[in-house]
């Protein structure tokens, strides 16, 4: 018998993703660096389907069906080049690689480059969901030539994550690194949201003044309503877990400095190149960072602050938390209207045409920023695929009209208690920044004219113009 695909690299994401191909009835070829993983996961899941163990490139090959799906799960960077110049020689033209790593799509647009003059189809795959994604389902992202997907496609559609409506959590995004790239774009709005569920709980304990408990109550009912999604979900679990050793709230032992592992900055990197403002997303990004300078926080411990003022009553606080809500709600249509700005952005710069409804279809289910909200994105590109912004769409833009007021409130009251939300901040000034009739844009051109003659363009007629700023200040046609 031979496979209809193999996965080589079988830590966790590759050992779930094989077996998950394996539990629908597929033939799954496994093979790893290290041989004790690959003999590992036939005998402990051997019984779940049909592997064929490869100790060798050479029988790991040998026993793929053509045209050959060889998926890499390895770590991303150097490890997946190593494995892909350990294979291509030993494929033919046809055959396909598939890497489901992390990579950041610049590599994959380069390795599809070189492959494809070998003849091989190079996808580049993101895949969210984390290990329990890739064994029950996680959404799937690949890129690559549209006639990989021809035979590559059933298969991703029968092991990926389904919608509610049971429409399958994978698409062909787009030529070469679109699938990698909006797996980019996903992480980073991964982060905002994050960044905004946490100033979220910062506010619900610092100004409502109420326990991890009852915070996870807060965020419990918000998942019946609008927000409903994984994070929310989580985070009530998370902030309602009691540490053991201590009998204290869970989220009062752990250290508060986050990591991160690279692709939201890169987002943040990539939006700068193609000069996208997502400034939610940055934002995220920044708070994370700012959390693990220990040093320099410890440093900063005795800098002067407002007097706390705790909400009294019982309702102020209630009222309150509902107030937050709004403001996270409204924050998150700018972190998803920012996000979308960066796919659109990526597209046209190398392309992709990317169908943005399919995108936020795709999120639906499986990944980790997977919410109901997502449905709604998807019908306001559906409806008008040339939505020149999230924030065009009439729904979206009724509900933060709807929430504006209580989301300025919010913005007010952490500034003044000096609780830190630069998610929350920096989304309303996008905002604000975008709706704007007259920007101080104008003052810096000024400034520019005046210090670099750059010169400026005028309101009332085409060209451009340069004021003779150290002369007798007259305007001239530049
Ligand atoms: P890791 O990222 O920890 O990678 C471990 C695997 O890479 C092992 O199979 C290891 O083989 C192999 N490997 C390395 Br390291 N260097 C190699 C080399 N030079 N040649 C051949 N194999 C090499 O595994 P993971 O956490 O399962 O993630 C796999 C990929 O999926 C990554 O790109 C990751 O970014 C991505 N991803 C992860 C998640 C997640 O939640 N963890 C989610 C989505 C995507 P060995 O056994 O011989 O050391």
């Amino acid at each position: 018998t031979s496979a209809q695909i193999g996965v080589t690299g079988l830590a966790v994401m590759g050992r779930n993703l094989a077996r998950n191909f394996a539990r629908n009835g597929y033939t799954v070829a496994v093979h790893n660096r290290t041989v004790s993983r690959t003999k590992a996961l036939v005998e402990e899941f051997g019984s779940e389907g049909d592997f064929i163990g490869a100790e060798t490139a050479e029988e790991f090959v040998a026993a793929l069906e053509r045209p050959r799906r060889l998926v890499i799960m390895v770590k991303a960077g150097e490890p997946t080049d190593a494995v892909i110049q350990e294979f291509a020689p030993l494929l033919e033209p046809g055959d396909m690689i598939i890497d489901g790593g992390n990579a950041h799509f610049a590599d994959t647009r380069r390795r599809e480059k070189a492959l494809r003059e070998q003849g091989i189809h190079f996808v580049g795959m993101g895949v969210s969901g984390g290990e329990e994604g890739a064994l029950h389902g996680p959404s799937i992202m690949p890129g690559g030539p549209k006639e990989s997907y021809d035979s590559l496609g059933p298969m991703l559609e029968k092991i990926s994550a389904k919608a509610k409506d049971g429409a399958p959590c994978v698409t062909h995004v787009g030529p070469d690194g679109a699938g990698h790239f909006v797996k980019m774009v996903h992480n980073g709005i991964e982060y905002a949201d994050m960044q905004l569920i946490g100033e979220a709980y910062q506010l619900l304990r610092d100004v409502a003044g109420y326990s991890p408990a009852e915070i996870a109550d807060v965020f419990r009912t918000w998942n019946q309503g609008r927000l409903d999604s994984y994070l929310i979900e989580i985070t009530a679990e998370v902030l309602s877990h009691v540490d053991a050793a201590t009998g204290k709230p869970f989220v009062d032992v752990v250290v508060d400095e986050a990591e991160q592992k690279g692709t939201g900055r890169w987002t943040v990197q990539i939006a700068l190149d193609l000069g996208v403002p997502v400034s939610g997303i940055a934002e995220a990004v920044f708070a994370r960072s700012l959390s693990g300078h220990a040093a320099l926080r410890a440093a900063s411990q005795g800098l002067a602050g407002p007097k706390p003022k705790a909400l009294g009553k019982e309702e102020e606080a209630a009222a309150f938390a509902d107030r937050v809500e709004q403001a996270l709600y409204a924050s998150k249509i700018v972190s998803y209207t920012q996000g979308f700005h960066e796919i659109t952005a990526g597209s046209e710069e190398y392309d992709w045409d990317i169908d943005l409804g399919a995108v936020a279809s795709i999120w639906r289910g499986g990944c980790i920023i997977r919410a109901a909200f997502l449905d709604r994105i998807r019908a306001a590109y559906d409806a008008r695929p040339d939505l020149p912004s999230l924030l065009s769409d009439e729904t979206f833009a009724r509900e933060i009209a709807g929430a504006q007021d209580d989301w300025r409130e919010v913005v007010i009251a952490s500034v003044r208690q000096g609780v830190p939300t630069p998610g929350f901040s920096a989304a309303l000034a996008y905002y604000d920044g975008l709706r704007a009739d007259r920007l101080p844009a104008a003052l810096t051109q000024g400034q520019r004219d005046f210090f670099g003659a750059h010169t400026y363009r005028r309101v009332d007629r085409e060209g451009s113009f340069h004021t003779l700023w150290g002369g007798d200040r007259s305007e001239v046609s530049a």
